[in-house]
């Protein structure tokens, strides 16, 4: 008996070593392990062993079965190994190649006209912002100049989360102010920053989703003035809309964060069922704008008597439409292939300056 499991011992452990494959292997498992196999077959004898033969064999049957699994593993270790260094050399994938045109995605205009407002800004001297979509309420609401129980506070539809352990309730960023309000408190004027990203809001109907994209602008110097933010707008949307010239008009509007308030509209036409930005003689809401509010400056500890400077802001997804001539704001968010397919653009050309915005 003892023989016969240093003999088996000998032959599977050859076998297990001279296995190919991770198939072959799995066949030595069974045919040694398995329920017929030859170390279950040893084992069965037992039964007709006297205690003494048992008590003797039984250990070193057991001893052969561990130490036939423990070889199959490390042989297994071995195989899987060198079938994955097979698969690295035989499967290459080479980065610079095309992308197969039938499986090339697009960009989704909102991506595409936010890389274009960064651009535009980049060339004027705009660093990109950006900060939480989950924000508190000092960063979203007290440190515009929007109290507690002000009014703005209901107009904006705010999401709000579940009071945490100390009693705060998080909330989604009604608009990307908050990310100008941590930029004012983390770094010291001059500042030039665009916050472009996903703000939220609870409203849904034609021209309202609950999520949608937001575009501020901040710049604080010590006497930037309204001749800088006018100067700043035109730049901006002659280069968005790829026109030779803009007519703006600004109107005297409120917002708490600011003071002066302006709306902004643009000259247009609505000539043949598709706005062009630039020509006619019809007017287009397009933005909202103001020095900031020596309020919110004190909040951000900037002394107002030192530092100055003007803020925008506008909604991304009514530019997209405007600027691609999309009637439907609620097909940004459909996730329809054929949708991406003809409004979408190519991952390849990426806007720039010099090279152009849109093609
Ligand atoms: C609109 C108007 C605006 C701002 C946003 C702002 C931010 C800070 C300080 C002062 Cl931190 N102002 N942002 C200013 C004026 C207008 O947005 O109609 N947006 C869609």
């Amino acid at each position: 008996m003892e023989q016969d499991i240093a003999n088996l011992e000998t032959e599977i452990t050859a076998e297990i070593a001279a296995a190919a494959d991770l198939a072959a292997l799995e066949g030595i498992r069974v045919s040694s392990l398995g329920k017929k196999g030859r170390v279950t077959g040893l084992m069965k004898g037992m039964g007709k062993m006297t205690p003494d033969e048992r008590r003797e064999m039984g250990p070193k049957l057991n001893g052969l079965k561990v130490t036939i699994a423990a070889v199959i593993a490390a042989r297994r270790d071995v195989l899987d190994g060198e079938a994955l260094n097979a698969r690295l050399t035989s499967e290459t994938l080479d980065m610079s190649l095309p992308p197969v045109p039938r499986a090339m995605g697009t960009v989704h205009p909102i991506s595409q006209v936010m890389d274009e407002i960064a651009e535009i800004f980049a060339s004027l001297g705009f660093d990109v912002a950006e900060g939480p979509d989950l924000e508190d309420d000092f960063h979203n609401f007290t440190a515009l100049n929007i109290p507690p129980e002000h009014p703005a506070r209901q107009m904006h539809d705010t999401f709000y989360l579940r009071p945490d352990a100390n009693g705060e309730r998080k909330l989604l960023r009604t608009h990307t102010s908050p990310v100008q309000i941590r930029t004012m408190i983390a770094q010291e004027p001059p500042i030039r920053i665009i916050a472009p990203g996903r703000t939220y809001r609870s409203d849904s109907d034609a021209t309202h989703t609950p999520m949608f994209h937001q575009v501020e602008g901040l710049v604080i110097d010590k006497s930037t003035h309204l001749g800088h933010l006018k100067g700043c707008l035109e730049a901006f949307l002659k280069a968005f809309f790829e026109v030779d010239a803009v007519t703006l008009r600004f109107r005297p509007s409120y917002f708490p964060f600011t003071e002066p308030s302006m709306e902004v509209d643009v000259k247009c036409s609505f000539k043949g069922g598709t706005v062009k930005i630039g020509e006619g003689d019809d007017w287009l809401e397009i933005l909202g704008c103001g020095m900031v509010n020596r309020k919110v400056l004190e909040a951000c500890e900037l002394d107002p008597e030192i530092y100055q400077g003007f803020a925008f802001g506008c909604g991304i997804d009514r530019l997209a439409m405007l600027k691609y001539g999309m009637n439907d704001l609620r097909a940004f968010f459909d996730a329809d292939g054929r949708w991406l397919k003809h409004y979408g653009f190519k991952a390849f050309d990426a806007p720039t300056i010099a090279g152009g915005l849109s093609r």
